[in-house]
């Protein structure tokens, strides 16, 4: 490893945010370069990193994600935590993801200095931006942050993506019973670990009650996503800071349930090796669209599906066959 990296590595593990920031810039670097020591850096860090807890929390937006992460993230560094939030955003790469705007919600929190706040990677598709954000995490660990959030709005797929790099997943529902007005979809419910009812406060009160008991009988329903844990539904207010210690303490039961039945070390296997899958593919999709062979016959197989003229398999399988074929001549050439 170069000077350079190394002086870096060394802050990094004596938690510099601004080493960390430089770290993620490289690592979000289209530059090939410096893609390559961000890369370099990483595997360094590796033996320091996997000690965190890290939570995803998802809900629509206006729920009071950003309010929660404040209030809870504040009473997490009150019981001497450090903490990280990041964001997985697919809706607006260009802004820099929801975490910017809603920074002055987070007022508090972001000034600490036990805490890391770090928007969603602002370039490439949600694989991408998943890949930066799971990345990041490993940054923070080795900074020494224990509990990571990993933060994203709940509308689609990019709920998976987060659930793919976090031990706990945590949905934050308003008081409004029925899943169809908040526009939750079941899949979204069924990765819950915790549905916490945010907004239970003042008039809102009696309603938020009533959601959480409704909740509890349509989760009965629901086959439960982990072996040892069975979803919990709490509730909350963000706001007036209420209802953290609750929330902490399922937080605990969690962990401990999955640990000492080993679900815990299996789920984090099972995230690296689809970790490593969701690579290999974008890899070999990349070099896919890349090769001259491939790139000279895609607008006409594309036209030729799309006109109904070719099926799609067959159209899929040509392509696949000539990817092949000019593997073999590449290799036959060396
Ligand atoms: N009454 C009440 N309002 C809240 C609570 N949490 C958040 N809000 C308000 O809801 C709005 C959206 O909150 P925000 O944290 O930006 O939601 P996000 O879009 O999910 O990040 C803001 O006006 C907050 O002040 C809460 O616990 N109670
Ligand atoms: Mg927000």
């Amino acid at each position: 490893m170069n000077q350079k990296n190394s002086t870096l590595l060394e802050k990094i593990l004596q938690g510099d945010r601004r080493a960390m920031a430089k770290a993620i810039t490289l690592l979000e670097s289209t530059n090939s370069e410096s893609f390559e020591k961000g890369q370099e850096l990483l595997d360094s860090l590796l033996p320091h990193t996997g000690k965190a807890l890290r939570i995803g929390i998802t809900g629509v937006p206006g729920v009071g994600k950003s309010t929660f992460i404040e209030a809870f993230g504040l009473f997490l560094i009150k019981l001497k935590h450090r903490v990280a939030v990041l964001a997985v955003d697919p809706s607006s790469p260009v802004t820099g993801g929801s975490i910017m705007g809603d920074k002055t919600r987070m007022n508090e929190l972001s000034q600490h200095p036990n805490s890391f706040i770090r928007p969603s990677p602002s370039s490439g598709v949600l694989g991408g931006v998943a890949r930066k954000t799971r990345e990041t995490v490993l940054i923070c660990e080795a900074a020494g942050y224990d509990i990571v959030f990993v933060e994203t709005v709940g509308v689609g797929q990019s709920e998976t993506l987060v659930d793919s790099m976090v031990d706990l997943f945590m949905l934050l529902m308003l008081p409004n019973a029925g899943d169809e007005l908040q526009g939750i979809k079941k899949g979204v419910l069924e990765l819950a670990d915790l549905i916490v009812v945010n907004k239970s406060d003042g008039l809102q009160e009696p309603l938020a009650i009533s959601t959480q008991s409704e909740y509890r009988k349509a989760m009965q329903l629901l086959s439960s996503s982990k072996k040892s844990w069975d979803p919990q539904i709490l509730r909350c207010s963000a706001l007036e800071k209420v209802g953290m210690q609750i929330i902490w303490e399922a937080v605990k039961n969690f962990q401990d349930a999955l640990q000492n039945s080993g679900e815990w070390a299996q789920q984090r296997r099972s995230q690296s090796a689809k970790w490593m899958w969701a690579l290999v593919e974008e890899g070999l999709l990349k070099n896919f669209r890349k090769n001259e062979n491939i790139k000279k016959i895609i607008p006409e197989m594309e036209e030729s599906v799309s006109s109904g003229e070719m099926l799609p398999s067959n159209a899929a399988r040509r392509l696949l066959e000539k990817w092949a074929s000019s593997k073999k001549t590449c290799t036959s050439k060396k």
